[in-house]
């Protein structure tokens, strides 16, 4: 029995890297893993595994047991009418949005956020394709999340702009890249490593017959750059919108770093809802744009979806 690390997998087969550097396609013994019942999947890349090697294929093995994570990134899959696991054990978030093709979506990036903090996971705001130009909107909005206190970065898989800032804050990490289709996940990892030759679409192909886009999060070594650790990075799946997991509708507001220290002060204490009330302190501090309007509205549209279970947007 040795540990491994799951590269990547679907129905139920999965690419556990063994300590040698080579990989074994592994199946689940029996029903092991009890703690991951309920997830849309059982196992995501990133997370660490307890396997016994195929004595007689040295590609095959069987996965006994999860080591325990240090901390999983989920979303909520309305489809599959669960949680589904993005990527394991993360020392980074980087939700990747666009100004452009596809448009800019900062209500997704707003949600990605939420779940990082939530998850106690470090996030980063990357805008590809900045070679497309940011607007005033999306320059008002980066400044923001600066403002409240996450890290941002402006890069172009194409160009290469930033590309060098962006290698230097993924060294020594494992990180996920989380976005919708096409804002150019892969074309990052190919620009950081170009042996990758991961494929790429055309946003005009996307959604077409026969496309092939990542459809399950694949974990990537990218090699080391001088006087730096070596960088690990989940593709994960494009998801078209992000649905938080296991944060409920009356605790949203902790979760926005900017109202979160005002929580408690409203003039009807706890149970005022945000809304509408006198004294309102969190409405107080929108007028006087200590809170950004956007964000303001992407809460109540978030709250409302907690609430009704209803999807916004
Ligand atoms: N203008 C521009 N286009 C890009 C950039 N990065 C990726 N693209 C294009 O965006 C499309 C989607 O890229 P892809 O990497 O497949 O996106 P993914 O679905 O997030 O993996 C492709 O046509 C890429 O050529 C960039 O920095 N600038
Ligand atoms: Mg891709
Ligand atoms: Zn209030």
């Amino acid at each position: 029995m040795s540990e491994g690390l799951v590269l990547g997998g679907t129905n139920n087969l999965f690419e556990v890297e063994t300590d040698d550097g080579s990989v074994r396609l592994c199946a689940i013994k029996g029903k092991v893993l009890k703690d991951v019942e309920g997830y849309y999947n059982p196992l995501a890349a990133g997370d660490r595994v307890v396997y016994e090697g195929d004595p007689l294929d040295a590609g095959r093995g069987m996965i006994l047991s999860l080591v325990p994570r240090a901390n999983h990134f989920v979303r909520w899959n309305q489809k599959g009418k669960a949680p589904q696991l993005l990527a394991a054990n993360l020392d980074l978030i980087a939700v990747v949005t666009t100004p452009d093709e596809p448009p800019f979506r900062p209500r997704f990036v707003d949600r990605a956020l939420i779940q990082a903090d939530a998850e106690h996971i470090r996030p980063l705001v990357l805008v590809n394709k900045c070679d497309l130009g940011c607007d005033g909107d999306v320059l008002d909005r980066l400044s923001d999340w600066e403002r409240i206190g996450y890290e941002t970065l402006q890069v172009s898989a194409k160009t290469g702009e930033g590309m060098d800032e962006l290698a230097s804050i993924l060294a020594g990490k494992l990180t996920a890249f989380v976005g919708q289709s096409g804002v150019g996940k892969s074309s990052l990892l190919n620009a950081l490593d170009s042996r990758l030759g991961l494929r790429t679409s055309a946003l005009s192909e996307k959604f077409g017959r026969g496309t092939h886009t990542t459809t399950k999060g694949m974990l990537f070594h990218l090699p080391a750059r001088e006087g730096e650790r070596p960088a690990s990075i989940i593709d994960t799946p494009g998801v078209r919108r992000f649905v938080l997991h296991d944060i409920e509708a009356k605790d949203l507001a902790l979760y926005f770093r900017e109202m979160e220290p005002l929580i408690g002060s409203c003039s009807w204490g706890l149970s005022c809802s945000h809304l509408h009330e006198p004294g309102c302190k969190i409405l107080e501090a929108v007028y006087a744009g200590v809170i950004h309007e956007e964000r303001y509205e992407s809460w109540q549209r978030i709250r409302e979806e907690l609430e009704t279970g209803r999807l916004a947007d």
